[in-house]
């Protein structure tokens, strides 16, 4: 595979003021006419004589030059995914004419079709399956597009910015033609065609502009839309008063699309979205996927300035648009919803999936220094830790300087594709501060550890940190970080101690050196509340006493602080089972008064308590333990589970029985409560499932949830309670089947539910999902809520002890890699931890995918070879 490296990047030679797109659908083929105005671009002082244009998958007709035909081999030569223009002038018009065949495109890139509508997705270089062109983020074009199909079956024909004309063709066929004032990279092209409905609304600006909303979707779906509609219009009025952005264009439309490789995509004017993450009614969607399509909607508005207005001028800076989006769009829920309960999934989820990919095979800078395919790319790094790096930047600077910053980034750079230097260029300029140092974040890659030792002696209380990055792939030297570490100090009683003479209760101190002592006057030794609010991604080691850890859960008023305190207090019973040979029983002293303190507190925030409550995952587990045994780890966690359910039983069941709702509601408040219910039934479960409880009197409650349902969230709950731990479920599972069978994100659900019973025995099962008549090969949410499942959400099954699991990773691998290859690369990095495994599970993986190498297109490979270390 070709390597693109951030070291080589030059301006383009050329610049597209205007591009002017027909795009003629027809029955199995479709015309693309590209009208470009091309420039040479006075930045690159070499001049190079060849004009060069992306394209893939297209099959050229036509190549005039200011209305000269020209001649290929004498004019012209296609290079492989390249057209050369040798010799070209400085200022010309370029026409083409490309047939392309969207029927077959089922890769998802480019111009393809989802249920019988016509959509696209550009980002990152799929425009060049579109047609010729320049397709890098730092060329911005005015686009003028016009859209010819049969007017039954395509009523509907977007695209981005205002519609300009439209009208009635030959054959029952009509046209639209849409301009975008905005000149825009490539990757934020969009074009949709489709018989669709709408939901339609408006928002005034706050200089007083209408804005038309339109929300379109398959008309069975319509009613599915109003929960994204409010979350658009929260998210417009938000960006106004937080960020001071504003809308700019008359119109702002949302499509989705049931086929689709990622979430959702920003196209100006015009976001696709996967339907998992825009449509949502209580009958069909769980609580998770209602904060989901609140935070997706959200994050893609945001993204019309953080990535539209002002972009990225290369793929390497993805972070600048996607951290500083992500960041934009958890504030958003912080603000929608409770921040302590936010914030704390935030880092659940930085920690549990973020952090294992920085200490894997594929650890990578949040701004890589080099890719084969950019698509492989789009990581929690660059998100997850983006974010962080942004939020980090948010604290050292503070709000106002923070916001007068960001002020100046938009303003400074609008219309620009600019670097992640020129973000904290705008950082630094406003504040002061030199962020030269912090700037590794950047380009460093790998979890910071942070080691904390103390000492207490005649009223010192002495606090030694030091920071060391772990070796990663390529990078075995690590240069010490600007690190924030937020911190109190608490006293016997959980109250903070003042920490200097104004008495302060919180203070944040920057990190700069390999290791740095603190010194405070204390009159007791106190319980060290450290990296409150996660203040910055690292992973912190000291050496906390589980009486510590008590008192920071029952006092700590830090929600990441108490949420971590339990964290530890579960990853060491945990060990003491896994490691030390100790039983479940054997940690329910320690454990179970803590956990009831919980419990007494829960009505105070039910989402909170939650939280606080919950064991770790599997994965969480395992990657904690070195060499990884999944089934020691199930038989650990899952033993725990139904321990504690066994012995908290009565408070489990008054918890469920009080917390019973009379009528469906959708608010934050009620949905806390839903998960606190769920999370006491889920324990009552396991016990059950484990013979501790009566498993009847259990299945007879968990079954009503589903037999009455008020909403999806308890509909599903109850089936997942009853299908993972074996209690009777009588013929439940084949009644969803039949109920929700016109309802592809339910039915999504349904294979998951089954894709992750945990033991060995589920990998049999789901090759007999993906056998099943439902199953498509080609609808990626359908392959993530099997495959994806199995290989990341299902350790004990994936890592089944006979190689069964890995046989299956492996086909399923090799055979979306000839259908979407991107899908294929995302799915195998659930390989990746290869090498911390048990070496009789290791030898087996690596023969699997060794297997499936050859043969393995760009995307696949570029993981595969990470992960096998070649
Ligand atoms: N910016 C969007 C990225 C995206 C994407 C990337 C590669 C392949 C398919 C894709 N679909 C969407 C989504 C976002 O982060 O906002
Ligand atoms: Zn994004």
């Amino acid at each position: 595979n070709p390597v693109t490296r951030l070291a080589d990047y030059q301006p383009p030679a050329w610049l597209v003021p205007d591009t002017t797109l027909d795009v003629d659908l027809r029955d199995g083929h479709t015309l693309v006419t590209a009208r470009l105005t091309l420039r040479r671009n006075p930045e690159r002082a070499d001049k190079p004589e060849d004009l060069v244009l992306d394209g893939e998958h297209l099959e050229l007709r036509s190549l005039t030059l200011d209305g000269r035909e020209l001649n290929p081999g004498d004019d012209y030569r296609l290079d492989g995914p390249r057209l050369v223009i040798p010799g070209a002038p400085d200022h010309f018009t370029l026409t083409s004419v490309v047939r392309i065949e969207p029927e077959n495109n089922t890769a998802l890139e480019g111009l393809y079709r989802s249920n019988g509508m016509y959509c696209t997705q550009c980002e990152a270089e799929g425009f060049r399956r579109i047609t010729f062109f320049p397709d890098r983020p730092d060329v911005l074009s005015r686009f003028t597009t016009t859209i010819h199909a049969d007017k039954s079956a395509y009523p509907l024909l977007l695209s981005n910015g205002n519609p300009v004309d439209a009208g009635e063709e030959q054959g029952g066929r009509h046209y639209a033609t849409w301009e975008d004032p905005f000149p825009k990279p490539c990757y934020l092209f969009a074009l949709v065609a489709g018989d669709l409905a709408c939901l339609s609304d408006t928002f005034i600006t706050a200089s007083g502009r209408e804005v038309a909303l339109r929300l379109y979707a398959e008309h069975r779906d319509l009613d599915k839309l109003d929960h994204a509609m409010d979350s658009l219009k929260r998210a417009m009025a938000w960006d106004e008063r937080v960020f001071g952005r504003e809308y700019d264009l008359d119109i702002f439309q949302i499509v989705a699309v049931s086929h689709f490789n990622m979430g959702a995509m920003e196209n100006k004017g015009l976001n696709i979205f996967n339907t998992s993450c825009v449509l949502a009614h209580p009958d069909t969607t769980t609580d998770a996927a209602f904060e989901r399509v609140e935070s997706v909607v959200a994050h893609e508005y945001f993204h019309n300035w953080s990535g539209n207005r002002v972009t990225c001028r290369d793929w390497f800076q993805l972070s600048l648009k996607e951290g500083f989006t992500v960041f934009r769009d958890q504030e958003f829920s912080s603000d929608m919803n409770s921040r302590a309960v936010v914030r704390v999934e935030n880092v659940d989820f930085l920690v549990n999936h973020q952090f294992p990919e920085d200490q894997g095979p594929m650890a990578h800078p949040v701004r890589p220094a080099a890719y084969q395919k950019i698509d492989n790319f789009y990581t929690l790094t660059v998100y997850e830790k983006g974010a962080e790096i942004v939020r980090m930047q948010h604290e050292l600077l503070g709000a106002d300087d923070f916001r007068r910053a960001t002020d100046l980034y938009f303003e400074r750079f609008d219309g620009q594709a600019v670097t992640c230097d020129d973000f904290v260029a705008c950082m630094e300029e406003v504040s002061g501060l030199d962020l030269a140092q912090f700037k590794r974040w950047y380009s460093q890659a790998g979890t910071p550890v942070l080691t904390v030792t103390d000492d207490y002696r005649d009223g010192e209380y002495r606090l030694t940190i030091e920071q060391h990055t772990p070796a990663t792939p390529g990078e075995p030297d690590k240069q010490p970080l600007m690190i924030p570490v937020k911190l109190a100090l608490l006293d016997g009683q959980g109250r903070p101690l003042p920490l200097d003479d104004q008495g302060r209760a919180e203070t944040v101190v920057i990190l700069r050196e390999t290791r740095e002592a603190l010194s405070f006057q204390l009159p007791e030794r106190p319980t060290p509340s450290l990296l409150r609010g996660f203040s910055a991604p690292v992973s912190l080691r000291y050496d906390f006493s589980e009486e510590q850890l008590v008192t920071l859960l029952a006092h700590d008023t830090d929600g990441f602080c108490r949420w971590d305190a339990a964290q530890r207090l579960y990853f060491a019973a945990l060990a003491r089972i896994i490691d030390d040979g100790e039983s479940a029983a054997d940690q329910l002293p320690r454990l179970t008064p803590v956990l009831e303190r919980v419990i007494a507190r829960a009505d105070e925030d039910p989402a909170q308590a939650a939280l606080l409550l919950g064991l770790p995952t599997e994965n969480a587990v395992g990657d904690r333990h070195t060499p990884l045994r999944p089934q020691s780890v199930h038989q650990a966690v899952s033993g725990l589970r139904a321990a504690i359910g066994e012995a908290l039983a009565e408070h489990w069941w008054r918890l469920a029985k009080d917390l019973e709702a009379d009528a469906y509601q959708g608010d934050g408040a009620a949905m806390g409560r839903r998960r606190l219910r769920r999370l006491a039934i889920a324990y009552l479960a396991a016990a059950a499932g484990q013979g501790a409880l009566d498993a009847d009197q259990v299945a007879d409650y968990v079954a009503r949830d589903f037999d009455q349902p008020d909403c999806m969230t308890n509909a599903l709950g109850a089936l997942r309670d009853l299908v993972h731990n074996g209690l009777a479920q009588n013929g439940r599972l084949e009644a969803f089947a039949e109920r929700w069978a016109d309802e592809p994100l339910v039915m999504d659900q349904w294979f998951a539910v089954q894709a992750s019973v945990p033991g060995p025995d589920t990998v049999a099962r789901a090759e007999g999902l993906l056998a099943h008549p439902a199953f498509e090969w080609t609808l990626p949410n359908r392959v993530r809520a099997v495959v994806g499942t199995l290989v990341n959400g299902n350790p004990s099954a994936f890592h089944a002890p006979d190689g069964s699991g890995y046989a299956l990773f492996a086909r399923a691998l090799k055979k979306l890699d000839g259908i979407n290859p991107q899908i294929a690369a995302r799915l195998a990095s659930g390989g990746a931890r290869l090498k911390r495994l048990e070496p009789a599970l290791a030898d087996q993986l690596g023969a699997a995918l060794r297997d499936i190498r050859p043969g393995a297109s760009a995307n696949l490979a570029e993981v595969l070879d990470r992960i096998l270390g070649a």
